[in-house]
Parts: C-alpha cells; structure tokens; sequence
C-alpha cells in the first residue's frame, strides 16, 4: 500500500513534467498503479488507517505524485449533497468546460505540497470530463462545484500544472471574476 513516503514533494522535477498516456487495454502494472491510487485516497479517509500509518487525507491523487509519469488519477469525494464520487481513471480529458468559474473560498492545499499557499485558485464551474476506467470502459462525467475541482487539480498534475501557479500573485484574494464561491 501506499503512505506519504511514496508522495513526492514540490520541488521534485517530475510534478513538472506532461504525463505520458497510457497505452489501452492498459497493461496489469498500470492497472495496479490505478488501484494504488484510489486506495490511499480510501485508505486516508478511514480514520484507524490513517492514524495507523500516518497518512494525510486526501480527496484526489495523480499517479505523477507517486513518481510514475503516467497519465492516471483518483478521486473519492463526497459532493455538497453526500452523493459520493469515487472514479479511478485513466487517460482523463476534460472535453468541455463553462465559461464560469469557481474556486474553493478556502484555497487550495496538495498533499505534495507540505506548506499552505494562501490564495484563490480559480477553476472551470462545471466541466465534462471523459476517460477509460479501471475495467477499460468508457466514461463521460459531467461534473460541477467541490467535484469539478478536484477533477482539475488531479488533471493539473498531469500536465505539471500546481494549484499555486494558479494564484493572483500581486493579490491572491482577487476574486475570480464571474465566480462562484464554494464555501466548505
Ligand atoms: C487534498 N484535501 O486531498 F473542499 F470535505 C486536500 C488536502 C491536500 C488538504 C489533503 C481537501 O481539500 N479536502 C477537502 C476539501 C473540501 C471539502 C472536504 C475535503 N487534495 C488532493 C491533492 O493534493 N491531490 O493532488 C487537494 C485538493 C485541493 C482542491 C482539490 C484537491
Ligand atoms: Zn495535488
């Protein structure tokens, strides 16, 4: 299983680096990749395992957190409704988003990232995402608020991208404009 040893910290070159897709039908190595993934996100969300080894909970990894330059991320979040959204995907692309924005009135964190980065980061509202899943089915998820953003702070990662590149630097509390605010 995975802990906090096997995530990389900002600063390591490879959270730097485009992701390479994954080959389909994806290869068992992969597809345990993808498991792993998913299941430090389950893992950190149960209290005693996470306690027992020390891990920080989490909402979403990429597998380049883990050192593999892969493009394949996880998520398991409960929207502002409790539906719960648990997706393991790979090759994941969002294929249309809003021309609204939102972002989290609380910043955002990494657990690749050991200190907090003050700021808004402003994200696509709604966004419509397709990928193959762990099974190699096809998905296509139209995704809004907590959920949306998750998806695209995982994705970032793929493509090098970190949540703080994403901050006003002269006035990082400048509120996105045409944004919704999601309180958490
Ligand atoms: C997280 N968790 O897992 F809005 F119920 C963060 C950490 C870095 C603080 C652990 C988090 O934001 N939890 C959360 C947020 C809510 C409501 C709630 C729980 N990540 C995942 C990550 O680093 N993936 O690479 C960072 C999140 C920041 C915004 C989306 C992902
Ligand atoms: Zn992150």
């Amino acid at each position: 299983m995975l802990t906090m040893e096997n995530i990389i910290r900002d600063g390591h070159p490879s959270l730097r680096q485009v992701a390479k897709e994954v080959p389909l039908p994806a290869s068992q190595e992969d597809k345990e990749i993808l498991k792993s993934l998913l299941e430090y996100v389950i893992n950190s969300q149960t209290p005693e395992i996470a306690s027992k080894y020390g891990l920080r909970p989490g909402i979403g990894l990429a597998a380049p957190q883990i050192n593999v330059s892969k493009r394949m991320i996880a998520i398991h979040v409960h929207d502002e409704k409790g539906t719960l959204y648990s997706h393991a995907l790979i090759n994941p692309k969002i294929i249309s988003h809003s021309v609204e924005m939102a972002y989290l009135t609380s910043g955002e964190g990494c657990l690749s990232v050991d200190e907090s980065i003050p700021g808004f980061v402003p994200r696509y509202a709604r966004i419509t995402v397709k990928g193959t899943d762990i099974d190699g089915t096809d998905v296509k998820l139209r995704l809004k608020g907590l959920v949306a953003i998750v998806f695209q702070h995982e994705i970032d990662h793929l493509n090098g991208v970190m949540f703080y590149d994403h901050i006003n630097k002269a006035n990082p509390f400048q509120e996105p404009k045409d944004a919704i605010a999601i309180e958490r």
